[in-house]
């Protein structure tokens, strides 16, 4: 259960009440009680019965629930001071949980040919899937395990690149990211994008172990490897969903290329044929962000002429002297608008909102829910720009989607799929528009329509650029857990999805002993990522149906849902069903489709579309008149 937005347990005695109320609500503790004598007798001759099988589901969530507050603590703890000794002992939190759910889980096979209501053969299937790494029952072989997984987390967490030597001043990410951001220096960027990558050599061999170690314990659980565990989480076959996966991925693929070839040829215009080939991939240090998984921080080299939005909200919220507080108060401020409840006071009391000075933190952000009641946090190192801004609202998605599942039990206190949990504050976040902006006063003047291409293209810089990355880092994933991708070949194969899919190549020439995935936070945390990928399309699901909600009419690139109570009041019942329905169902609430579809994605960039065909019709002309 060690995921970014950590999900949530419900402790004690409340859990128990809170249980047993809802069982007495419905069908099935009338069954319970019903076939408590007849099950007394069944189990006489050895043969489960339903009411066991509810009665087991809800102990094992009374006990998951309190392991997990635990892991969740001793996580907290080690993220936020990394030392041997706190990652020992979230290492051993987790070690407990892990033991607890293999043991579970195997218990679990005893109701495997029951018919059993519906309710209780969902929270059996849920089980299996509650940890992201089930272990191996071997005790020594868990406890391994569990003290990689925790090593890996502490090792990416203190990642830094030392110019001068380990004696001279090292870099940390936090200081890498804007210089990847802002510098033109092509050089420069290299230098630190080749400083960063050399953070995961040293852990490469661990990764390895791990995925070994994590296959034994996903096949114990019956999936074949571990990646096959990961696809078994969607309601549907794992292969199934890869497929989806496929079909949504050929759905956006047009638009990607649009952008991409615009993009390449503004950055050979910029940097030269020989660094950025005309037909050749584009180099990984030139987009402006360490991973090249998001553009707009080049956005000022491949802005339209005349379609300028004329601001620039970094700058904005650095004039106005926004501190980290302020920036969580402007996305708290979204959520509330929308008529949800304002973040609890431990919320404000408890978060980390800025990088400590004086020792080693995961920064990468993410949102706790501690307790699975109030105790809902922010952890993120934040940077007073644009990019963090959004970030900030997407983290708060995940607490409000944390608060709104809350009343739900221990197994279905999570997002319908986890691309729902990843969605819901980037959706959110399509609604910080120009007019939005005017509104809570941070700029003076809503930019005519002439800006719109523009503010389009800056947005799909992060969001249409981000498409590839998102279905690659798991492509990687599930081919190393199957074993097609050995760790001799784990290098080359990453670069070449990389190549395949983004179009780019590394700076300069790789080897096998270069670990590139695991400078990625997602690969050393063992974090699944489909979940971006997912939600990428998602989210713009969820605002075409928030604006149309809103009786929104109008480009939906234009539509607010700022203030909407009705939009807010819609949110808030997908929110509050948790994960206790498939996510076709709770997609459907809220979207009235049963389907992911990328058409919502495609029709808010379909303007930018037609004009980066154009800008790239013209190019290939002007191209074709000068040989
Ligand atoms: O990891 C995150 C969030 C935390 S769940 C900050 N994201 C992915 C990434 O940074 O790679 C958000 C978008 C993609
Ligand atoms: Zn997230």
């Amino acid at each position: 259960m060690r995921v970014s937005y950590r999900a949530t347990r419900r402790t004690g005695v409340v859990a128990l009440l809170l249980s047993l109320i809802l069982l007495s609500n419905g069908a099935v503790f009338a069954q319970a009680l019903a076939s408590k004598k007849a099950g007394t007798r069944k189990t006489a001759a050895g043969k489960a019965t339903a009411a066991e099988a509810a009665q087991f589901v809800a102990h094992a969530e009374q006990r998951l629930t309190e392991l997990n507050l635990k892991v969740n603590r001793a996580s907290w703890i080690q993220e936020n001071f990394i030392t041997d000794d706190t990652e020992a002992l979230a290492a051993d939190a987790n070690n407990d949980l892990t033991a607890a759910v293999t043991e579970l889980a195997e218990q679990a096979t005893k109701f495997d040919n029951l018919k059993l209501p519906a309710d209780t053969a969902r929270k059996l299937k849920l089980l299996k899937l509650a940890l992201t790494v089930p272990a191996p029952s071997n005790p020594a072989e868990r406890d391994e395990l569990t003290k990689i997984t925790a090593s890996l987390s502490s090792d990416y967490g203190k990642g830094k690149y030392c110019p001068d030597g380990e004696r001279g001043k090292c870099l940390t990410l936090q200081e890498m990211e804007p210089i990847m951001a802002e510098s033109r220096d092509p050089e420069e960027l290299k230098r630190i994008w080749l400083g960063w990558h050399a953070i995961s050599p040293p852990f490469k061999q661990k990764y390895a172990r791990f995925v070994v170690l994590g296959n034994m314990g996903a096949r114990e659980m019956g999936f074949k490897d571990l990646g096959a565990l990961w696809r078994s989480n969607y309601d549907m076959p794992p292969d199934e969903f890869a497929a989806e996966m496929e079909r949504l991925w050929l759905q956006v693929k047009p638009l990607y290329d649009s952008l991409y070839t615009y993009t390449r040829w503004k950055l050979s215009e910029k940097y030269g044929k020989q660094l950025v080939p005309e037909n050749g991939a584009i180099p990984a240090h030139l987009l402006g962000n360490m991973w090249s998984q998001t553009w707009s921080n080049i956005y000022p080299l491949l802005k339209p002429e005349r379609s300028d939005p004329g601001y620039d909200l970094t700058k904005i919220l650095l004039e106005k002297k926004t501190d980290a507080k302020q920036m969580v108060r402007y996305g708290e401020g979204f959520f509330t608008s929308l008529g949800l409840d304002p973040l609890p006071p431990t919320f404000w009391e408890r978060s980390l909102f800025v990088k400590p000075q004086d020792r080693d933190v995961v920064c990468h952000a993410s949102a706790w829910d501690v307790d699975a009641r109030q105790d809902v946090r922010l952890k993120m190192c934040i940077k007073i720009t644009a990019e963090d801004f959004s970030v900030v609202h997407h983290e708060l998605g995940h607490n409000y989607y944390q608060m709104a599942y809350a009343p739900q039990t221990m197994l279905y206190q999570n997002s319908a799929n986890d691309g729902f949990h990843e969605a819901i504050g980037d959706a959110v976040a399509l609604s910080v528009t120009p007019e939005y902006l005017k509104k809570i006063n941070l700029i003076d003047k809503v930019p005519d329509e002439s800006a719109d291409t523009g503010l389009l293209l800056r947005l799909a810089l992060d969001k249409v650029a981000f498409l590839p990355f998102g279905y690659l880092v798991d492509q990687w994933r599930w081919k190393v857990f199957s074993g097609e991708v050995t760790p001799e070949n784990y290098n080359k194969a990453w670069w070449e999805l990389r190549t395949k899919y983004q179009g780019i190549a590394p700076p300069a020439a790789r080897s096998e002993a270069d670990f590139d995935a695991g400078a990625k936070y997602h690969v050393p945390a063992n974090t699944p990522y489909a979940r971006y990928f997912l939600a990428a399309i998602l989210q713009f699901q969820f605002h075409r149906a928030l604006c149309r909600e809103a009786g929104f009419k109008g480009p939906l690139n234009r539509c607010s849902i700022y203030g909407n109570k009705a939009a807010g009041a819609k949110l808030k019942q997908m929110l509050a069903m948790g994960q206790s329905r498939p996510w076709p169902e709770a997609l459907k609430a809220l979207t009235g489709e049963d389907k992911m579809d990328a058409t919502a994605i495609i029709d808010y960039f379909a303007p930018l579309k037609r004009w980066l065909d154009e800008q790239n019709a013209r190019h290939a002309q002007r191209a074709s008149n000068g040989k």
